[in-house]
């Protein structure tokens, strides 16, 4: 092949998100758009580290994957990248991408550099959905801000781009590698099994043959909705053929490019037949409800956990696993390094951290954070309130990790009583956790696509707010009587305590004399209008108070919420899009 420079001007917008670039399909088509995202990524990682690499291209599947992935071949070939390695049939999820990276060698002994991974996560897809890209390093962690900062900059400057003129479109559906020459001499697409790799690592970490014995249990039953999305594939060779699960527990396991119209994100409102399922749904259901559920995005990075008629809140899951991991997980047999969450989850996992007397941070939303944590050995388990869970073991979340960590605590705590004896369920080991560490009742509210100026004047206008304590205490007042005073308020920074970069305005606090908190920040995963996420929270530590509706805990909380953002007014929204 040859290499062509394509002349080409900016777009604007290309600025990477909480996790890279996310638009409409319709953007992403328009010619040179993503060419540009590509070109100017290469430029910001620099010709020493392109020229010769080997890099990972894959996704979710959703519509125009496969278009992209060749598109991203013929550039990298023509940037000077020695191999790309492709998942069949361009598949692999988040976690999957970060495990490869991290883990793989090639048939020539090779390791990856970094890879790009096609997915707009838990967004919907389709012709007239998202699709999106994003950028990983060599730890197999999201690119950092000061790699994204310089993507943005080189999308507003490009002129050209190269591409190779000649190189056959190459057949990402068969597993091989495929050679070609150009200028520089060889170079290589290596389509290789999607599943193979990430699940030796799985193995490496759980013990399999405890879980199997849980899962062919007569007394335990398990379903697991993949909502379309990527995470069928882990799921069928995981649960099915390495765990012996029934074919039958897998709900929506057979990946499509729009997520069969489903929006694919793992939460009681769009998991519907799931929730159905497990007898949490409004409609009743006929038949005793599995004892244990589970639900993935797009990507297979989030994860839900169901128990029999019982949510677990994604901020409860992780301080759970972290309570339970040395026990239940040989991975984490000889202690935890630390432990971290995300600004706007809840504090169960810092009285974990506190009573296990472990490392812990608290960090900025989006995953990139943790892996700074991971990589200087501070952290092992982390987690976010948005259904993102995950370790050490890669440097991403892991919906499918997460799945495995529950079942490893299921299998642990019935070791005794599989052979028909009374098992402790998932709400029995929530209960138990809140008895020993108090409840965080927990919930967001998302009001999604709202006019972009009038979530900026909203947010303008708790900042300004925050600047007299004393007006806000009034006016809580003002509202509902028993809750407790704000103490302090202000907009979250954070120090990297590794390369001591620092991120500013991650959100707008105000934090209770009881530890209540209300959090409000703007989503950066969005493609359309503005999502503003509030974020409210309350501690129980009296254990005979820990067992009532959240909702109903946390009502008078979300009407101070509402009422002191003047959501209304700014937004036009007397209700959600979305809570969680
Ligand atoms: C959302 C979540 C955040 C998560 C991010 C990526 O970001 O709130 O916790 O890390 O999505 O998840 P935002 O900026 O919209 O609030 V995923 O599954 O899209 O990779
Ligand atoms: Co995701």
């Amino acid at each position: 092949f040859q290499v062509a420079r394509v002349e080409t001007t900016p777009f604007d917008g290309q600025k990477p998100g909480t996790s890279g670039l996310r638009k409409k399909v319709k953007v992403f088509t328009q010619p040179h758009y993503l060419h540009n995202f590509v070109q100017s990524t290469f430029y910001a990682l620099g010709a020493d580290k392109v020229r010769g690499a080997t890099l990972v291209v894959s996704g979710d599947g959703r519509y125009y994957s496969k278009d992209a992935i060749q598109i991203i071949i013929k550039m990298a070939a023509a940037n000077g990248v020695r191999r790309i390695w492709v998942g069949q049939n361009g598949l692999l999820s988040t976690p999957a991408v970060s495990a490869v990276i991290r883990d793989r060698v090639g048939h020539d002994g090779s390791k990856a550099n970094g890879g790009f991974i096609l997915t707009a996560s838990h967004n919907p897809g389709g012709p007239h959905e998202d699709f999106g890209i994003k950028y990983n390093m060599e730890n197999g962690g999201p690119a950092p801000e000061s790699v994204t900062d310089k993507i943005y900059e080189n999308t507003k400057t490009i002129k050209e781009y190269l591409i190779a003129e000649g190189l056959p479109d190459v057949d990402i559906c068969t597993v091989g590698v495929s050679s070609f020459t150009g200028p520089e001499g060889q170079f290589d697409v290596d389509v290789f099994d999607s599943t193979t790799d990430y699940v030796k690592l799985m193995k490496s970490i759980f013990d399999f043959e405890s879980i199997r014995k849980l899962l062919s249990s007569p007394n335990f039953t398990f379903c697991y909705d993949a909502l379309h999305g990527v995470a069928g594939v882990y799921a069928k060779r995981i649960f099915v053929e390495e765990l012996g699960a029934e074919e039958s527990s897998l709900l929506n396991c057979v990946p499509k490019e729009d997520f069969g119209g489903g929006h694919p994100d793992p939460n009681l409102t769009y998991a519907k037949e799931l929730v159905a399922r497990m007898g949490l749904g409004k409609t009743n259901n006929e038949s005793e409800p599995p004892e244990f559920g589970a639900a993935a995005d797009g990507d297979a990075d989030r994860n839900m956990i169901l128990g029999k008629r019982f949510f677990v809140t994604p901020s409860d899951s992780v301080a759970i696993i972290a309570a339970n991991a040395v026990e239940a997980i040989p991975y984490f047999s000889s202690g935890l390094k630390g432990v971290a969450r995300s600004m706007p989850t809840s504090a169960a996992l810092d009285v974990v951290a506190k009573h296990l007397n472990l490392k812990f941070f608290e960090v900025p939303t989006g995953w990139k954070f943790f892996g700074n944590l991971m990589d200087a050995g501070m952290c092992s388990v982390c987690g976010e309130e948005s259904f993102g869970t995950g370790s050490d073991h890669i440097r991403e979340k892991d919906g499918i990790w997460a799945v495995l960590a529950w079942l490893s605590i299921l299998a642990y705590k019935n070791k005794d009583n599989l052979g028909g004896g009374k098992l402790v369920t998932v709400e029995d080991i929530v209960r138990q956790h809140w008895s020993v560490y108090g409840r965080h009742y927990y919930t967001r509210y998302d009001y999604e696509n709202v006019d972009a100026g009038g979530a900026k004047d909203l947010m303008a206008h708790l900042v300004k707010l925050q600047s007299s304590l004393g007006e806000v205490n009034e006016i809580i007042k003002g509202i509902c009587s028993d809750v407790s005073n704000v103490d302090r308020a202000d907009e979250f920074e954070y120090k990297d305590p590794v390369d001591g970069s620092i991120s500013k305005h991650q959100g707008i606090r105000y934090l209770f004399e009881d530890g209540s908190r209300l959090v409000f920040r703007l989503s950066g995963t969005g493609s359309e209008g503005a999502t503003i996420r509030v974020y409210i929270e309350q501690y129980e530590k009296d254990s005979s108070k820990t067992g009532r509706d959240s909702q109903e805990a946390l009502a008078p909380l979300v009407e101070v919420a509402i009422k002191l953002s003047k959501m209304e007014a700014f937004t036009g929204r007397s209700a959600p899009t979305v809570i969680t």
